[in-house]
């Protein structure tokens, strides 16, 4: 199996990158931010939870995310492999996403962080912002919230990884399909 984490910044471009790397890989793409946003859509009580955390550029609580994911890698048994999109997004996050592919016997292969500068992830979020209706990307106060907790949350989880050994970054800046290959130079490594 190959279990890939695709890291960075909001705004890095990982939602872009996975959806290549499923048509090539046939993997299972796991977006904690899509399968987010679809709660929120149908209005269900979790949604309902999570929309003021998103809205407003606040990560979700670790123990919500979490049940996600779990419900989610149940479902797909027998996938050939799976791309964590978003997710893990702290510590606490990576450490039960370990205990829960310990208990599948399915580790994470590699993780692979994508470099973007502030100022890059803030012009191509308020661009998006323009037409995807997503309050979260139309605020540039709650874009650098969002990457103000990315660094506060979500960076030590690169360290989570160094210590397996399973951490490698690229430049995020770049045409998508010279990112799309980096990724798969990588992936070929393993
Ligand atoms: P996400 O949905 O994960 O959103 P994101 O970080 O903004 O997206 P991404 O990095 O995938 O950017 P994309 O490729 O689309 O999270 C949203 C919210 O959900 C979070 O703030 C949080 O509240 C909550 N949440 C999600 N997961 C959570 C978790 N695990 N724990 C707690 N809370 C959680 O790219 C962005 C833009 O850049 C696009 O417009 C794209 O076209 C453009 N782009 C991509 N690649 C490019 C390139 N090479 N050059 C130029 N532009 C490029």
């Amino acid at each position: 199996m190959l279990n890939l984490v695709l890291f960075g910044p909001p705004g890095a471009g990982k939602g872009t990158q996975s959806q290549k790397l499923i048509e090539k890989y046939g993997l299972i793409h796991l977006s904690t931010g899509d399968l987010l946003r679809i709660e929120k859509d149908n209005g269900t009580p979790l949604g309902l939870e999570a929309k003021k955390l998103m809205d407003d550029g606040k990560l979700v609580p670790d123990e919500v995310v979490i049940g996600i994911i779990s419900n989610k890698l149940d479902a797909n048994l027998n996938a050939k492999g799976f791309i964590f999109d978003g997710f893990p997004r702290t510590v606490a996050q990576a450490e039960a996403l370990d205990t829960l592919l310990e208990s599948k016997k399915t580790p994470i292969t590699v993780m692979i962080a994508l470099q973007v500068p502030d100022d890059e992830l803030e012009r191509r979020l308020l661009l998006r912002g323009k037409d995807s209706g997503r309050p979260d990307d139309a605020n540039p106060e709650v874009i650098r919230k969002r990457i103000k907790e990315y660094n506060d949350k979500t960076a030590p989880v690169a360290g989570f990884y160094k210590t397996q050994n399973k951490y490698n970054s690229i430049n995020g800046i770049g045409s998508v399909n010279e990112i799309f290959d980096a990724i798969g130079g990588i992936i070929a490594s393993y």
